[in-house]
């Protein structure tokens, strides 16, 4: 049997493995509102003397489940799965150089099944819910959480219920959560509201709940960290550049290295670096003035629609991952992400949807205030495909042109100067 704890950040307290638990019951008090969820957040956590770092550095297999030996299942589970991770880490020298930086890598998490790092999450959430014998499970979303969650519910046949903010979401995810079968509620409300209600529905009506708080995703999105480092040959880059939601990914992502470095794989962690929207930005306020707690903000507002977030439920694991790693948080403008989702597209041929882009868009903006050094050795985390959100290419990029089917006309046109299309 793997052994694990399952423990509370703030106080310490463990929980059983097979306690469905999310937040802290012994440490519960009165949240930012007032409401009654605010425990710990709880983190798992093995006994790395008994992990053997072979396993790791020699593993077998492919994305995700290549680092069982690090997830918290015993070797024979047959995990819910659909070939999750295993992403591209493109190097990107023409982008590198037009922002004037020597090495920048971009690590396309909009690549995996779903077309989101969600997936990495959900494999071991879900194959986890398995386990624990749940009957359904459930999340609130900007969008991808529940395109991801839809997917591997349809795998397991559990019943799958999904709240998503009216009129927020971006058409492809929708598409997704609708097409595998998840019954898709259209809140009116925001994420955060969303994410209120669900996570008391979930406990009144014995439904597992599938956000960042539970503890088990994160553990599958770790596996960033595991593939970062094993493509650069076991080395860790200066820094790591992600968007930041709910703030589940750069507390995970910072997980996988800090565990890298305690089985005595790696020597350093690389400054954590989380970029928010203009419009949506507590996590940022709160690093930038020092504090340990957020304040929420009541209404987000961003093009970026996955990261249009006020009450990020893991900032306290967040801020810690910045702060410990030396690392920053930086907010960046909806132009400013349009134009960085641009130039990944136009210069990179790698094509993200609006949050991804905050990662490229704040490197710029560090760049421009002195926060980043012009050698440091930088991955950025793309977290979604451009065709999350086509409606926002239609928005921004000029249209097809509506042309007769007439060799003459198209021969004039494609004769005069190409010019790219033109966007904005
Ligand atoms: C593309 O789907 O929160 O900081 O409900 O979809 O770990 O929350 C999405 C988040 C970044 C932020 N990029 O990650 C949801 C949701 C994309 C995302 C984030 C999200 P976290």
């Amino acid at each position: 049997m793997k052994e694990y704890d399952v423990k509370c950040i703030r106080c310490g307290a463990r929980f059983p493995k097979d306690d469905i638990v999310y937040t802290c019951r012994n440490c519960v008090s009165a949240g930012p509102r007032g409401e009654p969820v605010s425990g710990g957040l709880l983190d798992i956590l093995y006994d790395y003397s008994k992990i053997d770092r072979e396993r790791i550095v020699k593993a077998t297999g492919e994305g995700v489940w290549r680092y069982r030996a690090l997830l918290p299942f015993d070797d024979e589970i047959k995990p819910i799965s659909i070939n999750e991770g295993n992403t591209p880490l493109y190097r990107c020298d023409r982008l590198a150089k037009s922002i004037g930086i020597e090495e920048l890598w971009v690590k396309h998490e909009g690549l995996n099944p779903s077309g989101s790092f969600k997936d990495r999450g959900m494999t071991v959430g879900v194959t986890k819910g398995v386990e624990l014998g749940v009957k359904g499970v459930a999340c609130a979303s900007t969008g991808n959480t529940s395109a991801s969650l839809a997917i591997f519910a349809a795998k397991a046949r559990l019943p799958c219920y999904v709240l998503l903010p009216k009129g927020k979401v971006a058409l492809g995810k929708v598409a997704q959560a609708i097409m595998h079968g998840a019954k898709v509620f259209s809140l009116k409300g925001n994420f955060d509201d969303a994410l209120r209600v669900v996570r008391v529905l979930c406990e009144e009506e014995s439904i597992y709940l599938l956000n960042s708080v539970n503890p088990y995703r994160l553990e599958g999105q770790k596996t960033i960290a595991f593939e970062i480092a094993e493509k650069l040959g076991w080395a860790v880059p200066d820094r790591v550049i992600l968007p930041v939601g709910n703030a589940g990914n750069i507390s995970a992502i910072f997980k996988g290295f800090s565990e890298l470095m305690t089985l005595g794989i790696t020597t350093t962690i690389p400054r954590m670096t989380g970029i928010q929207a203009a419009g949506a930005k507590p996590i940022v306020n709160a690093f930038k003035e020092n504090k340990e707690e957020i304040t929420p903000e009541d209404n987000p507002e961003t093009i970026a629609s996955a990261i249009r977030i006020g009450n990020p439920v893991n900032a306290a694991k967040a801020l810690h991952a910045m702060r410990s790693s030396g690392g920053g948080a930086e907010s960046v403008t909806d132009e400013e992400i349009t134009e960085a989702q641009l130039l990944l597209a136009r210069q990179e041929g790698i094509g993200v949807e609006p949050a991804s882009a905050a990662s490229i868009a704040g490197l710029k903006k560090l760049l421009e205030m002195g926060e980043i050094e012009r050698d440091e050795r930088i991955v950025c985390v793309t977290t979604g495909h451009l065709l999350k959100d086509p409606e926002r290419v239609i928005q921004i990029c000029e249209p097809p042109i509506e042309v007769e089917a007439d060799v003459d006309v198209l021969r004039k046109m494609v004769r005069s100067p190409f010019e790219a299309m033109k966007c904005m």
